[in-house]
């Protein structure tokens, strides 16, 4: 799907440049006689324009439908677990990195320097949850992990030098 998203976006920037050089290269010709052609294309570019309007509303409605990130939505339920996540420059401090699969863990998630940004990822590619880490806020974040595993967080908000190196692993064990 990202790989597909890519090329998609590669295609849509080539037609777009593409465009612009068009658009550049005839810039220095004289306008042609106006009049009913002129009017015409007008006619046209408004069309098309409406139609690139509804086309991206369509496309952002059909698409973004289901939000993609997982227990984002309010707090409304007592969790199983709460771990204190604190992000520093630049390392993770987690209170608690093994719960059972199926538990509902909520993620109590602060900082004491900078912003920074917490994602759990399941097998390197798939974000499952992220909230932001932010000094003076908690922010709470729900996540029923559902599968047993190596769960790995990283740092979603580039926050200096090191900002690469802030991994930690949550391990879900099999629920008894
Ligand atoms: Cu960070």
């Amino acid at each position: 799907m990202q790989n597909l998203a890519w090329t998609l976006s590669l295609i849509s920037m080539a037609i777009v440049a593409a465009v612009f050089l068009w658009v550049v290269a005839g810039a220095s010709r004289p306008a042609e006689d106006s009049g009913v052609i002129a009017r015409s294309a007008f006619r046209w570019r408004d069309r098309l324009f409406w139609l690139a309007i509804a086309a991206g509303g369509a496309l952002s409605f059909a698409t973004l439908w289901e939000w993609p990130i997982a227990g984002h939505a309010a707090v409304v339920t007592r969790p199983d677990v709460v771990i204190r996540a604190v992000g520093h420059q630049w390392r993770w401090e987690i209170d608690r990195t093994e719960v059972e699969a199926g538990q509902l863990v909520e993620f109590e998630v602060t900082a004491t320097d900078v912003n920074h940004g917490l994602a759990i990822y399941k097998d390197k590619t798939h974000m499952i949850a992220q909230t932001q880490a932010m000094p003076g806020y908690v922010n709470r974040l729900q996540v029923r992990f559902t599968e047993p595993g190596d769960y790995e967080v990283l740092c979603l908000e580039f926050c200096g030098v090191a900002h690469h190196g802030m991994r930690a692993v949550i391990r879900v064990r099999a629920g008894s």
